[in-house]
């Protein structure tokens, strides 16, 4: 298990980091994960502390930090901040998402940028590792005020990125209506197309199939994996899904394909469960066109569907994937899950489990497959449409989708035989954090003092 921090070196580094970085208590928990699990690894390779990797991984490479001015549909100026964090760059160009959302700070995109590194090392594919936002709200705007807000961001955010340096993508609030946008002003202030210099981009525009579906999908072949290792499969159980966003509804698309039963779903105003299964059809509409609450559900499909403005893990279910925020399944809901009888978890979302929630489900010998691991399917595919825009050639959905599948079934290898060469099998948080980090660590190692 991971959790504490027990080898000194290490607990040091980690000390630094809190003293340098107040207050970003979700960039702490994100960094306390990782150096829980490294300890058996720098007692294998004390050249990695001699060389102060971890030190240096824990620094971002660049943080880029700015004003971002737009106008409202009402001729009111609005102010925002943007943010890119450029983690690092050793395994390939800063690649991961934007996030558009009230809560984001600084202290929110360094600990995604942190997870990027290792979830982007684990695909085994050429991305470093960023992220980055704003606390720009996009609910209850127009498409026009969503416009220049994106044209704004993108003035500034321009002469950092490039297909070579720095590919950002989706993330919360940032579908893609956004990267229409980000593209578009892109392309008019340099005069260049670019398209590999952002993805999740139209499929008319240099986008690649199976992208939108990537993150979703991807989560659901890994808990499939994650099945196959105690002879089960997904078919026939029920589920419990948090969000209804990209993940959450392509996680659903996915589970529901394999044959299991999608009981709830979410928002952040509360869930809805439906006893027949849940309708994806009016989800979707509800959600990708309509962009309305949760609840508008329940009262469109009536029969045995209802809203409930609480927590969705009091419904009960054999597989739980969180896929909505960080920090959004705590200790007490593990409890309550473990009692009802769940057997696998796995994270499309970034950090959606507590570390209390980690130990409870671990300690249960719960199956329990961590962000890093289960959702990488959504950047490995931005990575797959980085390859057809450098070679200008388009796959077909099933040669994009069945690459996903392979790349997942990999990661998922790369987790088991990690902890098992470490001798903690089955624990898939420390393969995952082990995997993902030794890769960055050697490639940082053979670039000298970086
Ligand atoms: P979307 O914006 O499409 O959907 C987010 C969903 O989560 C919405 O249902 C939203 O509800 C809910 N949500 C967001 N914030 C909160 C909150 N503070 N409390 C409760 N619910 C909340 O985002 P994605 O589906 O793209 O992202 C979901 C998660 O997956 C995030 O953790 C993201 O980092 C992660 N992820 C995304 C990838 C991608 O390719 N898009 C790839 C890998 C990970 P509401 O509408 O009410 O806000
Ligand atoms: O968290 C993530 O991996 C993403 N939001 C996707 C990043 C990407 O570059 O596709």
């Amino acid at each position: 298990m991971s959790a504490t921090i027990i080898v000194p070196a290490l607990q040091d580094a980690y000390q630094g980091v809190l003293r340098r970085n107040p207050a970003e208590s979700e960039f702490h928990q994100a960094v306390e994960e990782v150096l829980g699990c490294l300890g058996p690894v720098v007692e294998r390779n004390p050249h990695y502390l001699a060389e102060r990797v971890i030190e240096r991984l824990c620094e971002p490479e660049r943080q880029i930090i700015f004003r971002v001015p737009w106008t409202d549909d009402a001729g009111q100026v609005q102010i925002n901040r943007g943010f890119r964090v450029e983690y690092s760059s050793v395994l390939g160009p800063y690649k991961g998402g934007l996030r558009f959302h009230p809560s984001v700070l600084l202290g929110t995109v360094k600990f995604l940028g942190f997870e990027q590194i290792f979830k982007n090392a684990l695909t085994g594919m050429p991305i470093g590792g960023g992220k980055g936002g704003s606390d720009f709200d996009p609910k209850g705007r127009s498409d026009a005020e969503v416009m220049r807000f994106c044209q704004s961001f993108m003035t500034e955010l321009y002469r950092h990125l490039g297909e070579y340096t720095d590919v950002p993508a989706g993330d919360i609030g940032v579908g893609g209506r956004e990267i229409g946008y980000l593209f578009g002003q892109y392309k008019r202030i340099t005069n260049r197309y670019e398209a590999g210099v952002l993805t999740g981009k139209g499929i008319a525009w240099g986008g690649s199939l199976a992208r939108i579906e990537a993150t979703g999908y991807g989560t659901v072949y890994f808990a499939n994996e994650m099945a196959k290792q105690v002879g089960a499969t997904l078919d026939g159980k029920d589920v419990v899904v948090s969000g209804s966003g990209n993940v959450a509804i392509y996680a659903m698309d996915k589970v529901t394909e394999l044959g299991g039963k999608v009981l709830a779903c979410s928002d952040s105003s509360g869930y809805v469960v439906d006893e027949d299964g849940i309708d994806l059809d009016l989800i979707r509409d509800i959600k990708e066109r309509r962009r309305e609450r949760i609840r508008v559900y329940a009262q469109e499909r009536g029969g045995r569907s209802r809203f409930v403005e609480g927590r969705i893990w009091d419904v009960p279910a054999q597989v739980a994937l969180p896929c909505a925020t960080q920090n959004e399944l705590d200790e007490d809901a593990a409890i309550a899950m473990v009692k009802a009888g769940t057997k696998l978890v796995a994270e499309g979302a970034n950090m959606p489990c507590t570390p209390g929630a980690v130990s409870v489900f671990q300690e249960a010998g719960l199956l329990f497959g961590p962000g890093k691991a289960a959702n990488a399917g959504g950047v490995a595919t931005s990575a797959l449409e980085m390859q057809q825009n450098a070679s200008r050639d388009s796959w077909t959905f099933e040669h994009t989708d069945g690459r996903l599948h392979e790349i997942m079934r990999g990661i998922h290898e790369r987790c088991v035989a990690t902890a098992q060469e470490y001798g903690q099998p089955g624990d898939y948080v420390f393969g995952a954090n082990v995997a993902g980090f030794t890769r960055v660590a050697e490639a940082m190692l053979a670039m000298g003092v970086i």
